[in-house]
């Protein structure tokens, strides 16, 4: 059965095709430095925004039509994945990314879902073989159902504890089952509400406890996927302990997993905590924690997470300059967590979304080659940091330098001359950059 009918395989037509189902800049076998723009960008299709997603906002019903919708119960979830396999075929996608509640409905008890789940993965693993899309990473929900409702592992009930770990056990299960690259963790509720009942010694110790219990059962079963973390500030919870990647690097730190994990980094998270997207990935990679990508967009207008497909091209070439700084993603990939907005509510919105958000990361990703090969940004910086390269800058970096030295180096200037930041320059520079890259 077809459930996306009408719709052939997207290809790539270039830049001048007025072809609503063709890539214009995506072009997968295009070699870019020695990798192919498949092989750079490693997108990924999120299994919940695509499949299970109905549409609906805090205001308003589910508006989504979906070919889908006549079934229920496991029927639902099977009818699911034989759309979303055609769907990743006709879009040459080559990896997706799930919950396990998006892919087979919760039981009256663990048990049962864990059996709903077994059908599933068996399904998805035989889809699989036919197909060239595979699993980026896996992750399980420990954040709707009601028993969640303080928390999961950082809950103030030992049996939510155990109930969310034994829901992981199964997740990791699952990962290795269908050989899953990564292994993420979004603590949904792994926060608190108020300080007026919550112990955050014991939860955060409880997270650590957790975490190294997962990473040795997986080393336990022999699933070697890369964990990662994925930050988010807020959102359900008023604090959530992985607040960003400067505070997850924190806690990783301190409980001696900062060997065990790397860092998903969501767009719109990273804006919800007060950076820009280009920030939290560079704090990542500067301290070798960058591991993959939610590959989306806030709206600049809306305080909350909106999840849009990414379209900001300024944004995805700033995020691509990251990502080759970081010699490429490893493992990871760039996962759209990104649905399409309410109002766009037909099948074939599901394809443009994601050839927008497709092609606008293959515009980052020309541009920031371009800009790396000519050095552009790294000019201005070595530049501007010049002066640590010589006299007193160079014995400070080197560690020779000491408080009487400084004094008398001060001592003898009067008037310190300083370069301009040339930000303009650099911002006309970009914009040059991104208007000629397809020229
Ligand atoms: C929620 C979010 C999640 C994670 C996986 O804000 O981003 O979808 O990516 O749980
Ligand atoms: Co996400």
């Amino acid at each position: 059965m077809s459930y996306f009918n009408e719709i052939r395989n997207i290809q790539y037509e270039g830049a001048k095709s007025d072809n609503p189902y063709a890539f214009k800049f995506y072009n997968p076998s295009e070699p870019i430095n020695g990798k192919t723009m498949e092989e750079h960008l490693r997108f990924g299709v999120a299994y919940w925004h695509t499949f299970t997603e109905d549409l609906s906002d805090p205001f308003g019903v589910g508006t989504a039509i979906r070919p889908w919708d006549k079934f229920s119960g496991m029927d639902l979830a099977k009818a699911r994945v034989e759309a979303a396999f055609e769907f990743f075929d006709k879009l040459q996608i080559p990896y997706f990314c799930f919950h396990d509640v998006d892919i087979a409905p919760e039981g009256s008890n663990l048990k049962e879902s864990n059996d709903n789940l077994d059908v599933i993965v068996a399904m998805i693993k035989d889809y699989m073989k036919d197909s060239k899309t595979k699993l980026l990473w896996n992750t399980v929900n420990n954040f709707t159902h009601p028993r969640f409702v303080h928390g999961a592992v950082s809950s103030n009930n030992a049996d939510v504890f155990a109930y969310a770990a034994a829901k992981v056990k199964k997740g990791l299960e699952v990962g290795k089952e269908l050989g899953a690259e990564n292994y993420v963790f979004w603590g949904g509720r792994e926060g608190y509400e108020t300080l007026l009942n919550t112990n955050m010694k014991l939860e955060l110790d409880n997270l650590a406890r957790f975490f190294h219990m997962a990473k040795e059962y997986a080393n336990e079963i022999g699933f070697d996927a890369q964990f990662l973390i994925e930050p988010k500030p807020k959102e359900p919870t008023s604090h959530q302990y992985d607040f960003d990647v400067a505070s997850g690097y924190a806690f990783l730190q301190n409980y001696d997993l900062q060997d065990t994990f790397k860092f998903n980094i969501e767009a719109n998270h990273a804006t919800l905590a007060g950076h820009t997207f280009e920030h939290e990935l560079h704090y990542a990679r500067i301290h070798n924690m960058l591991g993959s990508v939610d590959a989306n967009q806030g709206h600049p207008l809306l305080g909350w997470d909106t999840d849009e497909f990414p379209s900001d091209l300024y944004a995805t070439t700033l995020a691509m300059y990251e990502i080759l700084k970081n010699g490429g993603l490893g493992k990871g990939g760039l996962n759209f967590d990104a649905k399409v907005r309410r109002g766009s509510f037909t099948p074939e919105d599901l394809f443009h979304a994601h050839i927008t958000g497709m092609d606008s990361f293959a515009v980052g990703l020309k541009t920031a080659q371009r800009l790396l090969d000519d050095r552009v940004i790294e000019n201005i910086i070595d530049e501007r940091y010049d002066s640590f390269n010589h006299g007193i800058g160079k014995d400070i970096v080197s560690g020779k330098a000491d408080f009487h030295q400084l004094e008398e180096h001060a001592l003898t200037l009067s008037d310190i001359t300083q370069p301009s930041g040339q930000l303009e320059v650099i911002k006309s520079k970009i914009n040059q950059y991104l208007l000629t890259t397809f020229a």
